[in-house]
């Protein structure tokens, strides 16, 4: 079985009990004009996680491990969306406010759509949730119980917000997480890094940290993604 270099200690685990889970690589987030942006972050910041990204979904598709995508969104109602998020942001930026990518962070329009480098491909589940982590309510843990998956790779935006809440769900849940330093990102940098050092922590509290070019060595590949 592959070995994946990672901290706080190396992990084995099978392929073919595992998944990519990419969180909310959305125009909304790495966009301007977006969810991401009204809520006042510099937005350029996450660009560079789209590139390590492409590389992890190249590698994950080519060695047979499951790819899932997640979107953060709320229906065009705003049903399931919270009063409380809601109003979190002044008015005129608000969920369901217009934007130049359409209704900010509302399913269907063009800013709730997943960056076209990372565009997901025929058969890869794309899970909207209406919260930061992937597991409530949606159906995230059931289509992975009937897969069989037992390790989660994770990337995906932002590291400290969505990536970290997903992932302490994940582990909750018995799933062993190992979150892809490099295709993480965050508004915040100390974020990014103390987010990722809480999940190594105390010998692996939340799960492991790695990133790409270890994924890449783990399935036997040599040489460096020009993605
Ligand atoms: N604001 C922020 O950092 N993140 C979110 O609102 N959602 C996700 O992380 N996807």
């Amino acid at each position: 079985m592959p070995v994946i270099e990672a901290r706080p200690s190396a992990i084995e685990f099978d392929p073919g009990s595992a998944a990519l889970l990419v969180i909310d690589m959305q125009r909304d987030f790495l966009e301007p004009g977006g969810f991401g942006a009204a809520l006042g972050n510099d937005v350029s910041l996450l660009g560079r996680v789209v590139a390590p990204c492409r590389d992890a979904l190249r590698i994950a598709r080519a060695a047979g491990i499951a790819v899932l995508h997640t979107r953060e969104g709320h229906r065009p109602d705003l049903s399931d969306a919270p009063r409380a998020k809601v109003h979190r942001s002044p008015p005129g930026l608000r969920i369901g406010d217009p934007g130049p990518m359409g209704r900010i962070l509302i399913r269907g329009e063009p800013g709730h759509e997943i960056v076209p480098e990372l565009a997901p491909e025929p058969g890869e589940p794309v899970i909207d949730k209406p919260g930061k982590g992937a597991f409530y309510q949606t159906d995230l843990e059931l289509m992975l119980r009937n897969r069989g998956i037992e390790t989660l790779l994770v990337a995906g935006v932002t590291t400290e917000v969505c990536v970290h809440t997903t992932v302490r769900e994940a582990n909750d849940r018995g799933l062993r997480c190992i979150v892809l330093a490099d295709c993480c990102g965050s508004y915040f940098p100390e974020f990014h890094e103390a987010a990722l050092a809480m999940v190594a922590a105390q010998g692996g509290i939340f799960g492991w940290v790695s990133d790409v070019a270890a994924l890449r060595r783990a399935m036997g590949e040599t040489g460096r993604d020009t993605a």
